[in-house]
């Protein structure tokens, strides 16, 4: 079972200063509560949802020589793993190279990472895994080092979801658990035209919206709000300035939700957004600059033959 963890905060605080605010926000970690790790895990064997079959065929196609680039004796730990369907390429491939390999998944979600446990463990006999439960954004608990070279995934473009200045506050928190000569595995989504992108966060099952939507699920089922769920629509937008997919979930009517754990009566009116998600598409200069900005040096990029996903190897 998962150890430890840096506690995971109350949503209520969250919820209340998002909804607050103008214009109206909920934070994307709102949506990993059991439901929405897994409407995710849907999303990414989703036909227009490219970003897990694109990174994972890169991985797949150049793990040995990722793991050759990042070191000998690497003990492994993972930033936001949710159910580390990918992580099994990479693994495999360390344990072709020693004989056993620590691997610390961490998130947020107890039930993906008991999933991801099982599974590897059945797996990779040889690995050690020790999940923990944590918000790596509020900071990192690791077991001390065992002296092996320490090798972070930070996999999915989930860095995307922070804007500029919070990508390089969270990777300086993860440079700081790192020496010098470790190593970091970061995928990132790549700018591309919004025919490929606005399809993958608006699909045609409508799973990407159910995810959305699930965020409103769990405040009325955990802070006793009553959003309508027929009342809002799910609304994905492509903001070319800033290079983001936007989420938002759209009131069709004026209306008014009580939230009485928190004491927050919203009125909301028609057509007003909450702001749920942003995930940033990235350019190889903006992924230098972040990367150079948080204490790290980019070593290696592998990318698909499109040009749509690349995962890049840096050094701390
Ligand atoms: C897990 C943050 C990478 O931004 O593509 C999927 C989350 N949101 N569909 C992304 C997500 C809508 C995903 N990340």
């Amino acid at each position: 079972m998962a150890v430890n963890a840096l506690a995971i905060p109350e949503i209520g605080p969250l919820v209340s200063d998002g909804l607050s605010r103008s214009p109206r926000s909920l934070p994307p970690k709102l949506f990993y509560d059991a439901a929405g790790s897994a409407l995710f895990d849907r999303i990414t064997e989703l036909p227009e949802y490219y970003l897990t079959r694109t990174e994972r065929a890169i991985l797949q196609s150049h793990a040995p020589e990722m793991i050759a680039t990042a070191g000998k004796a690497l003990e492994v730990v993972e930033l936001g793993a949710g159910s580390a369907s990918k992580t099994d390429i990479l693994l495999d491939a360390v344990l072709r190279r020693q004989l056993r390999c620590r691997y610390c998944p961490i998130d947020v979600s107890p039930e993906a990472l008991a999933l991801a446990e099982k599974r590897l463990r059945a797996a990779l006999p040889a690995l050690r895994v020790r999940p923990v439960v944590a918000d790596y954004t509020n900071g990192l608990v690791l077991p001390s080092r065992n002296g092996h070279r320490r090798l972070a995934l930070y996999l999915g473009s989930s860095i995307g979801n922070f804007d500029p200045a919070d990508a390089i506050a969270v990777l300086r928190k993860l440079r700081r658990h790192m020496r010098s000569g470790d190593a970091l595995l970061l995928g990132t989504d790549l700018a591309k035209s919004k025919s490929v992108l606005l399809p993958a966060y608006d699909d045609a099952q409508g799973v990407t919206a159910a995810f959305n939507k699930n965020m409103l699920v769990r405040l009325n089922r955990e802070l006793g709000a009553n959003f309508d769920l027929d009342r809002f629509r799910h609304v994905a937008v492509w903001n070319a300035r800033e290079s983001r997919i936007e989420m938002h979930l759209e009131s069709t009517a004026r209306r008014t939700v009580t939230i009485p754990a928190i004491g927050l009566t919203v009125e909301f009116e028609r057509g007003e957004r909450i702001h749920t998600e942003n995930s940033y598409k990235y350019t190889a200069a903006a992924v230098d600059a972040m990367l150079g900005e948080s204490g790290f040096r980019r070593e290696r990029t592998w990318s698909d033959e499109r040009g749509w996903f690349a995962v890049h190897l840096a050094r701390a």
